[in-house]
C-alpha cells in the first residue's frame, strides 16, 4: 500500500468513532432552524451538510482543514489533495509517493478518445469533459468490488483508488480536449519529470519560455481545489455519491453543475465582460468608463460576472492570490490592468444595489486575465481547468463520506399548498 492509502487507513477508524459517538450522544440536539424564505431561497445558509475537508467562513474565505488558502498558494496541488484527504500536508516522501501514483495511473483508455472524437466539433468543452469522466466509469473498481460483495468498512478504499486513477488521468483528458476542440494539433505526451500541474500546462502546449504558465497552472489547480460542501458542484457530487454511486458517476454529475454560468462558468463570462469593455473603449478603459459599463450591465438585467458570492462577504482570498501573481508576471498587460481597475470601481457600483449581499470579487474575477495573458484565449475552455482542480475537493469529500458511512441523502419536500397552510394557520 502506498502512503496516502496508509495514512487514510490510520486516521479513518478514529474519525468514524468520533462521528458515531457524536451522533449517539447529541443526535437529538438542534443545530439550525429553517425559514420559509430559505426553503424558497436555495437553502441559503442552512447548516445541513457535513464537510471536513474545508470550510468557508464568510469573513475569511477558504480554509483547507485548518490552513487559510492564502498560506497554501505556493504549495503544489498534489500536496493539497493529500491535505484534503489526510488533514496534514505531506512530507517529501509522501509527496513523491503520490506523484509516482499519478504517473503510474495516467494512461487514458483509447475508447475515451474515440467517444470524444465522435462528439460534434462545436460541443462545449465542459460537455466533453463530463462525458469523458462518465465514459471512464467502466473502469470503476468500486463498482466491481461492490458487485462482488465487499464489506462496508472497505468501501472507501476502492473509492480512493478510483479517485487516484481519475485525478491522474484528468489533466491528460482535459489537455487532449483543449487540443482537439480548438484545433491545436495532436495530443502532447506527458513529461515524466514534471509534477501534476506542470504536466497539465505542458500537455496544453502553449508556449512557456519562462515557465510561468506552468506556475500559473500549479497556482490555478491549488486555488480552485475545494470550497466546502454546499456549492452546486460539491453538493451534487455528494448527493449522487450518497446513493453509493462510484466516483465517476458522482464527479461527472458535480461537473455538470460546475458548468452553470452562476457557478464555474462565471470565469469565462467574466473575461468576456472584460474584453468587451476593452473593445468598446478601444483599450484599457478608465475607472469612470468601467463604472458606467458596470451600471449598464446591471440596468440591462445582467449580473456583473466574477462579483458576489453566496457565502463570502469579503474579497475572495483566491482573487487576491491571482491578482498578486499577475502583479509579478504581467503588470503591464492591458487585460490584467483592466481587471485590477474593475476591482477598484465595481464594488462601489454593486454596493449601491441594496439586494446584493457581497459586492466583492470572487475567484473567477481574476483567473481569466492570466490565462489570456499566456495565450489561452478560448474562454469556453476555462471551466475545464476549474473542473480538473475541483475534482480534488469533490473526490476527497466523497472518500471521507464513504469512510464514515454517510447514509443516502433524502431531504423532505412539501408542496407549496402545504407550506402555505403551515405558515398561515
Ligand atoms: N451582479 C448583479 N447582480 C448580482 C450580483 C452581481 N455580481 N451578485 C448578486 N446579484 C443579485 C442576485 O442576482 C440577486 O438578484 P435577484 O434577487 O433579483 O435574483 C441579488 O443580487 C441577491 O443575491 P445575493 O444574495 O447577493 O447572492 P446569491 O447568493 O443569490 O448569488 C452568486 C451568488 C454568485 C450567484 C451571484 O453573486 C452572482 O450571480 N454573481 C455573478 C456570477 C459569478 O461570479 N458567479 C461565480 C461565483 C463563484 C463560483 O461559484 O464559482
Amino acid at each position: 500500500m502506498a502512503s496516502l492509502q496508509q495514512k487514510m487507513a490510520e486516521i479513518i477508524p478514529a474519525m468514524k468513532d468520533e462521528i458515531k459517538s457524536l451522533v449517539k450522544e447529541h443526535g437529538d440536539k438542534q443545530v439550525d432552524t429553517v425559514t420559509l424564505g430559505q426553503v424558497y431561497g436555495g437553502m441559503r445558509g442552512n447548516k445541513v451538510m457535513v464537510c471536513d475537508t474545508s470550510e468557508v467562513p464568510p469573513d475569511k474565505g477558504l480554509i483547507i482543514r485548518t490552513i487559510p488558502i492564502a498560506d497554501l498558494a505556493n504549495r503544489l496541488p498534489e500536496e493539497i489533495f493529500y491535505l484534503l484527504c489526510v488533514g496534514k500536508l505531506p512530507d517529501k516522501q509522501d509527496l513523491a509517493d503520490l506523484q509516482a501514483e499519478y504517473r503510474k495511473r495516467a494512461n487514458v483508455p483509447d475508447y475515451v478518445w474515440k467517444v470524444l472524437e465522435a462528439m460534434p466539433k462545436d460541443s462545449h468543452p465542459m460537455a466533453m469533459l463530463d462525458t469523458a469522466v462518465l465514459v471512464l466509469e467502466r473502469e470503476s473498481l468500486f463498482r466491481k468490488r461492490y458487485t462482488e460483495g465487499m464489506k462496508k468498512d472497505e468501501y472507501w478504499m476502492p473509492m480512493l483508488e478510483d479517485s487516484l486513477n481519475l485525478l491522474a488521468q484528468l489533466p491528460v483528458i482535459a489537455a487532449g480536449i483543449y487540443r482537439m476542440r480548438f484545433n491545436k494539433g495532436p495530443r502532447i505526451a506527458a513529461d515524466a519529470n514534471l509534477d501534476w500541474g506542470g504536466n497539465y500546462a505542458h500537455m496544453l502546449g502553449l508556449p512557456d519560455p519562462t515557465g510561468n504558465f506552468k506556475n500559473l497552472m500549479r497556482l490555478y489547480m491549488t486555488l480552485h481545489c475545494d470550497h466546502e460542501g454546499g456549492n452546486v458542484s460539491a453538493h451534487t457530487c455528494h448527493c449522487v455519491a450518497s446513493a453509493l454511486s462510484d466516483i465517476y458517476y458522482a464527479v461527472s454529475a458535480g461537473l455538470n453543475g460546475l458548468a452553470g454560468p452562476l457557478h464555474g462558468l462565471a470565469n469565462q463570462e467574466c473575461l468576456d465582460w472584460i474584453i468587451k469593455t476593452i473593445k468598446k473603449f478601444n483599450g484599457a478603459p478608465t475607472e469612470e468608463q468601467l463604472s458606467k459599463f458596470a451600471q449598464e450591465t446591471l440596468d440591462s438585467g445582467k449580473v456583473v460576472p466574477g462579483y458576489g458570492h453566496a457565502v463570502l462577504r469579503i474579497t475572495d482570498p483566491r482573487f487576491d492570490a491571482f491578482l498578486a501573481f499577475g502583479a509579478k508576471v504581467c503588470p503591464n498587460d492591458p487585460v490584467y490592468q483592466t481587471v485590477a481597475r474593475v476591482f477598484k470601481v465595481v464594488p462601489e457600483v454593486l454596493k449601491q444595489v441594496q439586494k446584493i449581499k457581497d459586492p466583492w470579487p470572487n475567484v473567477d474575477a481574476a483567473s481569466g486575465c492570466l490565462l489570456y495573458h499566456f495565450g489561452m484565449t478560448e474562454f469556453d475552455y476555462y471551466t475545464v481547468l476549474f473542473s480538473v482542480s475541483r475534482t480534488m475537493g469533490m473526490a476527497s469529500q466523497a472518500i471521507i463520506s464513504r469512510a464514515w458511512g454517510e447514509p443516502i441523502e433524502r431531504p423532505k419536500s412539501l408542496t407549496t399548498a402545504k407550506f402555505k397552510a403551515m405558515v398561515t394557520k
